[in-house]
Formats: structure tokens, C-alpha cells, sequence
């Protein structure tokens, strides 16, 4: 195909995901809107169709809890075809829309002052709706997913990283009892060498059924929890959104103060994400204090954050010569690599999208500009997939693939404009 038949076809899935103000992952495997998915997809709409984007990012905060937390899943209409759907989670009451009881990876704001800069005119109506929301969602993060400024997620489905070895001492110290018998619906739409094994699931239903039974009360939840781990996503994706929100609470005349202490606090706690053996950002389970000692593709999510790391630097010249389709979500040389296997080895064109921003952004611009032409072929000669095969490019997961579509259009499309 050439740039603009896959330019329309990127274009083409976005509409077709397109349910009515949100818009699915892809139909089948994913039938309802989550959380990143569909900031993703507003910065895909903002390259063709600005109004879309914005209407995609108004409806994600319109099912914002009271609390400030905005669920990493909303079930506008009920769909059999996913597990675990609404009557699982048992969140009735909580929220102003059906939804899950945990967040996902706050880019919402960062995609916003992206879209703003294509929409000066109408777009500062619709920020101004959105900031105060944005705020309390990331006020929600300091407050209850915060130790001394490294973010931790409460369950893996938070950290939109499902089944990464970054969760596996954790997960270790689990006993999934009286979880019960439960239906997947994952393993009926892709290969179940591609998804998260039984083991997995199994905790993963464990935890929805503890926060079920404590009503999804922040404090409740909070008293000996099972799941704590300090995770480079997070800690990295919610210092760069505060530094964007930071930046468009200024432009709106607004007292950011409170952002800045947050940015402060995210700043100080980043150097405890260092493995002091290995020099890789890992993740730390907060329970034991054991590390992950694993480089994933979030590790690499420094320099979005703004901060700087030689050593990452050369890590990623190593994923370029080991892989051909660089960067996979663990390290390709260490024995747990599974090239098939989801956030256990695949690459996604989402993180590589995030991460290629940072580097560009902090005087990196040969090798992020290497990333976005190695992405935009492997997108290109493979297809809009959920994830990839890091060495033979193989699509896997779901097809159709609404962010990956995105971040062609609005990043590694050879068409899209630089500068
Ligand atoms: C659980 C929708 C989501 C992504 C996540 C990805 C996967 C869900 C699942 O799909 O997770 O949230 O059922 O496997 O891991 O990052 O947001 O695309």
C-alpha cells in the first residue's frame, strides 16, 4: 500500500471503532471504551477530524467518579463478549457511567495540549471544561496511588501493561483462593499463546472480587493491600501529564502551584525507580521491596518524563541491534523474552509512539527519528495490530487496531508533517 492508501485505511478504523462518541480498541476482543485507548484515538481524530477528538476525550471524563478517578473501562453498552464485564467489577453507584474500579496511565492530558496545538481557536472552550477534570483525576493519583513520588498500581491491569514480568513478585505472593470458576472470552478472539496465562487471570479476577467486596472504597482498599508496585509507567506517564497540565493551567490564567508540588514530588521519587545493580528503571513491589531487575518498554519512558539517562540510552542502542523491530516490552536478551507473548516480549507501537517523543524532546533526534521510520515500516509492511513480533514483525493480538492506527496518522506516518 502506499503512505495514502494506509493513511486513509488508519483513518478508515478509527471511523469503523467509531461507536458514537467513543471509540472500541477493536471490535470484538475489546468492546467497550478504555481509558488510554481513547486518548490514543482523540490524537488519531485530531490529525483528520478535531471536533471527534475532542468529543472522545469528553466522553472518557464523563464517566469520572466522584473521587476524581477516571475508570480504565467504561461499559456504556453491555457486550457478552468480554471478560470482565460490569456484573464482575460490581462498581453500581460509584460512578456516573457502568464501569471498572481501577484506572489506566494518565495521557489524557499530554494528548490534549497535543491536540490544542491544531485547534487554537475552538480548542480553548473545550480545555477549559476539561482541566478542572483532568486536575482532580490526577489529584485522585497523588492522593491514593502515590508513595513518596512513585506512582504504584493496585492491580496490572492499571498500568495498561496486563501480564509484564515487572508484576511477577507480587503476583508470586498471591494465592488466588476461592476465585471460583470464570468463562474467558480472550482466548475465543486471539491465539491464547498471545494473551496472559490462566495463572494470571486468575489473580487478576481475585483482585476485581477483593475491591468488589470492599465497595471500591480508596481507604479500604488501601489497608494491606496485596498488590503495590511502584511502576515506571505510571510514575513517568503522570510526571509528563502534570508537566503538560501545568502548562495549559498557565496558559488558562489558572494557580498551578498545586501541579508544581506534584511535579516536584514525582521528580524526587524517579531515582528510586533506578535499579542501583543494574541501571535500568524497574519496578519495585512495595510489599517486599523486591525489584523487578527486568528493562521493559517502560523503561524507557525517561526521557517523556523529561529526565535524562545514559544508561537507558545505550540499553536502547542494544534493542535496535538485537531486535529488528525494536523496542520490545522486555529485554529481548534476558530468558523470560516470549516474542509472542503480549507485555512479555511484543512491541506496541503506543509505547514506541511515547517514547519517541521523549527522545525527540530531549536532543535525542537521530535515534527518535530511527524509532518513528522503524515503527512506521513495521506498521506499514504488518498491519494496524495490537502488538508485534519484535523480531519478525509479526502482527499479534487483536487486528484493526484503533491506537495503533492513531499513532500512525499522528506520528509515524511518513506523511505527517515535522517541525
Ligand atoms: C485489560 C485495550 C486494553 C489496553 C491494555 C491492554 C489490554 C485489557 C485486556 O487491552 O488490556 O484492560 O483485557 O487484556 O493490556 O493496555 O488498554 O486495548
Amino acid at each position: 500500500m502506499t503512505v495514502e492508501e494506509l493513511d486513509m485505511r488508519a483513518r478508515e478504523i478509527l471511523r469503523g471503532n467509531d461507536r458514537g462518541g467513543y471509540t472500541v480498541p477493536t471490535a470484538g476482543l475489546y468492546p467497550y471504551q478504555w481509558n488510554w485507548d481513547s486518548a490514543f484515538a482523540a490524537w488519531g481524530f485530531a490529525q483528520f477530524d478535531v471536533d471527534r477528538a475532542w468529543v472522545e476525550l469528553e466522553t472518557l471524563f464523563s464517566g469520572q467518579w466522584p473521587n476524581g478517578m477516571v475508570p480504565h473501562i467504561l461499559f456504556h453498552k453491555d457486550d457478552p463478549g468480554y471478560f470482565p464485564g460490569p456484573g464482575v467489577w460490581g462498581t453500581d453507584g460509584k460512578g456516573p457511567i457502568s464501569s471498572s474500579g481501577i484506572s489506566q496511565p494518565p495521557v489524557a492530558a499530554s494528548f490534549t495540549r497535543a491536540i490544542l496545538k491544531t485547534d487554537r481557536a475552538a480548542g480553548e472552550a473545550r480545555l477549559r471544561a476539561l482541566y478542572p477534570k483532568m486536575v482532580d483525576w490526577h489529584r485522585w493519583f497523588m492522593s491514593w496511588r502515590s508513595d513518596d513520588g512513585v506512582i504504584f498500581v493496585s492491580h496490572p491491569w492499571e498500568a495498561g501493561r496486563d501480564n509484564c514480568a515487572d508484576w511477577d513478585n507480587a503476583m508470586a505472593n498471591i494465592d488466588p483462593v476461592g476465585v471460583g470458576e470464570y468463562t474467558r472470552r480472550d482466548t475465543s478472539h486471539v491465539d491464547p499463546e498471545m494473551r496472559p496465562t490462566k495463572d494470571d487471570y486468575d489473580r487478576y479476577i481475585w483482585l476485581v472480587q477483593r475491591g468488589k467486596r470492599l465497595g471500591w472504597d480508596d481507604a479500604a482498599m488501601a489497608q494491606d493491600a496485596p498488590f503495590r508496585v511502584a511502576d515506571p509507567t505510571m510514575t513517568f506517564i503522570l510526571l509528563r501529564a502534570n508537566r503538560d497540565l501545568a502548562a495549559m493551567g498557565r496558559a488558562l490564567g489558572e494557580d498551578v502551584s498545586e501541579i508544581e508540588g506534584w511535579i516536584a514530588t514525582l521528580e524526587a521519587g524517579v531515582p528510586r525507580l533506578k535499579n542501583p545493580n543494574f541501571q535500568m528503571f524497574d519496578a519495585i513491589d512495595l510489599n517486599t521491596g523486591k525489584r523487578s531487575r527486568v528493562t521493559s518498554n517502560a523503561s524507557f519512558l525517561c526521557w517523556y518524563a523529561g529526565i535524562e539517562d545514559d544508561w537507558m540510552r545505550r540499553d536502547l542502542d542494544e534493542a535496535f541491534t538485537v531486535c529488528r523491530y525494536p523496542v520490545p516490552s522486555h529485554d529481548a536478551t534476558h530468558p523470560g523474552f516470549n516474542a509472542k507473548r503480549y507485555w512479555r516480549g511484543p512491541t506496541w507501537a503506543i509505547m514506541n509512539a511515547l517514547i519517541g517523543i521523549g527522545l525527540a524532546e530531549m536532543g535525542h533526534g537521530e535515534v527518535a527519528e530511527r524509532l518513528r521510520r522503524v515503527t512506521g515500516e513495521l506498521i506499514a509492511e504488518h498491519g494496524f495490530a495490537e502488538y508485534f513480533n519484535p523480531m519478525t514483525g509479526d502482527p499479534a493480538g487483536g487486528g484493526t487496531f484503533t491506537w495503533t492506527a492513531a499513532v500512525w496518522l499522528a506520528w509515524a506516518s511518513p506523511s505527517v508533517g515535522r517541525g
